[in-house]
């Protein structure tokens, strides 16, 4: 068989992972240092994505459309979140090949070219699809099909050899009761032009790995099953298949239990397995309440993908619901993705972060370090809104103090008490300890003022919950109570 471990995709994955060591250095110096406010700032004003899972040793990945970089929000997201980039479409066939033996590589290089100049993986999709096939193939017989295949494969894994890291070789070859799809290549190959298309792509680029992906494989069932006996069947006759992709275009509240179970079995066959296509489509428009179910559906499927050491990271099927594939594929339904259609993050955003680990993590038995300078003077006016948006057991909250006084805060506590025994798991913007009911938030290092005459800040949290998730019914600000809002 042939397995390997090529060293251009070892060094992206170690090279990443030592940015995120060196954070959590500077976390730790300043920790040491004696201001652990100043450790839960760093980590909270640097955290994104990409640096919470660059800090698991995973690829947090973004399906990328090059047409839309020109757009600020776009452009800034996708550099700031994402360690790796898979072309929507621009490597597709009808895009690489839209005349027989004519190539056009333009959107393809823009994709690449943007991978190399932001650092990023690239992630090439794919080669062999019976979808957004070019008219010509249709017209062809056996022979020439295959010919065609491979012609196609050499092609493009020449082409990007050096830029690209792994393909999906082969997407979407089976049918969900497990038989193969009766698509051109199966009817006019036969059943070998699935390995055909492995043997070809591993003769043209010997370093790239090599997937097969399809949709509806998260859970065990009789598809994904298919896709285990060939990886087996490969793997026993030495055909190069080196890892499968799981797309997870997933339905609100149905991430499959056995998610884990299943990326682990493909795993001890020694292949890699990864999320490939992800997003959680839900009856539109959407509210908060199904935006927090999305939320930790989300977490679940990257918990999941922690959870097995082969799974390599986690790619996300576009930025912005405004140009998702689900609106027109499933009409009524979207709001699948991460960032709304004003590039607002969804809660899934900060679950994301949250199950990644990334968002500092109070420690309830360590006494508080609060900023809060010991002089500062009890608010003589403010107010605090508190919101909640909760799913089963977890919640995510939102705290705005206002300072309603004539003069500023400078250096702020904020304590409550949690009325139905809620836990807080992790927040940022403020450093955040909790004894028993009693929360107490301090200021982190670079929010300690809050204006004289109705200035803000504004603070988050996750927490843990059981039953009944309650608001707390009073604050007090540097221990002075304040309106409730
Ligand atoms: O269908 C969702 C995904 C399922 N797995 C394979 C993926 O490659 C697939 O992606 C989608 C893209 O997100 C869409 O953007 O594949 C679709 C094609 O089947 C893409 O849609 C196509 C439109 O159908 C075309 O009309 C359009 O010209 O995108 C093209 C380029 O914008």
């Amino acid at each position: 068989m042939t397995m390997r471990s090529p060293a251009r995709r070892t060094h992206g994955r170690a090279a990443r992972t030592a940015v995120g060591m060196i954070a959590a250095g500077l976390v730790a110096s300043a920790a040491l240092a004696g201001s652990a406010a100043l450790a839960g700032a760093s980590s909270a004003a640097t955290m994104t994505l990409r640096t919470a899972a660059d800090a698991r040793g995973k690829d947090i990945g973004v399906a990328l459309d090059p047409n839309r970089l020109g757009e600020t929000a776009y452009r800034s997201i996708a550099d700031t979140e994402f360690s790796l980039v898979v072309p929507e479409n621009a490597m597709k066939w009808d895009a690489t090949e839209p005349t027989q033996g004519t190539f056009t590589y333009t959107a393809g290089d823009q994709v690449a070219a943007y991978a190399s100049s932001t650092g990023k993986e690239l992630y090439g999709h794919t080669l062999v699809w019976h979808s957004q096939l070019p008219g010509w193939v249709s017209n062809l017989d056996g022979a020439a099909l295959l010919a065609a295949e491979k012609s196609h494969i050499t092609n493009l894994v020449t082409h990007f050899s050096g830029a690209v890291s792994s393909w999906d070789v082969v997407n979407e070859a089976f049918n969900d009761d497990g038989s193969r799809r009766q698509s051109i290549f199966q009817t006019k190959i036969g059943d070998s032009w699935i390995e055909q298309a492995f043997t070809t792509a591993r003769a043209a680029d010997p370093t790239a790995k090599l997937c097969i992906n399809d949709y509806s494989t998260d859970a065990i069932n009789a598809k994904s099953t298919a896709i285990y006996n060939l990886v087996k069947d490969f793997t026993a006759r030495g055909i190069p298949i080196d890892c499968v992709g799981f797309q997870a275009h997933l339905i609100l509240g149905q991430v499959p239990g056995d998610l884990q179970a299943n990326l682990q079995r493909f795993a001890d066959l020694g292949v890699d397995v990864r999320i490939t296509e992800l997003d959680i489509r839900m009856s539109t428009p959407s509210d908060a309440t199904k935006l927090a179910t999305q939320a930790a559906n989300y977490a679940s499927v990257v918990t999941a993908c922690l959870a097995v050491s082969r799974c390599q990271g986690i790619t996300i099927w576009g930025i912005t619901d405004t140009y998702s594939w689900v609106p027109s594929t499933f009409p009524g339904q979207g709001a699948a993705l991460v960032w709304d259609e004003s590039y607002s993050p969804k809660p899934a955003y900060a679950a994301i972060v949250a199950a990644l680990g990334g968002a500092p993590t109070p420690t309830p038995s360590v006494t508080p370090t609060p900023t809060a300078s010991p002089t500062a003077p009890p608010a003589s006016g403010c107010s605090v809104r508190y919101t909640s948006t909760q799913w089963n057991t977890g919640f995510t909250a939102s705290i705005t103090i206002t300072n309603t006084a004539a003069s500023p805060v400078t250096g702020w506590v904020l304590r409550w008490a949690y009325p139905s025994g809620q836990t807080v798991t992790q927040a940022w913007s403020s450093v955040t300890t909790q004894s028993g009911a009693i929360v107490t938030a301090a200021n982190a290092a670079w929010n300690p003022t809050i204006a004289a005459h109705g200035g803000s800040v504004q603070f988050g949290l996750n927490g843990a919950y059981s039953g009944t998730n309650a608001a707390p019914t009073s604050f007090t600000l540097n221990g002075a109570a304040c309106a409730v809002l």
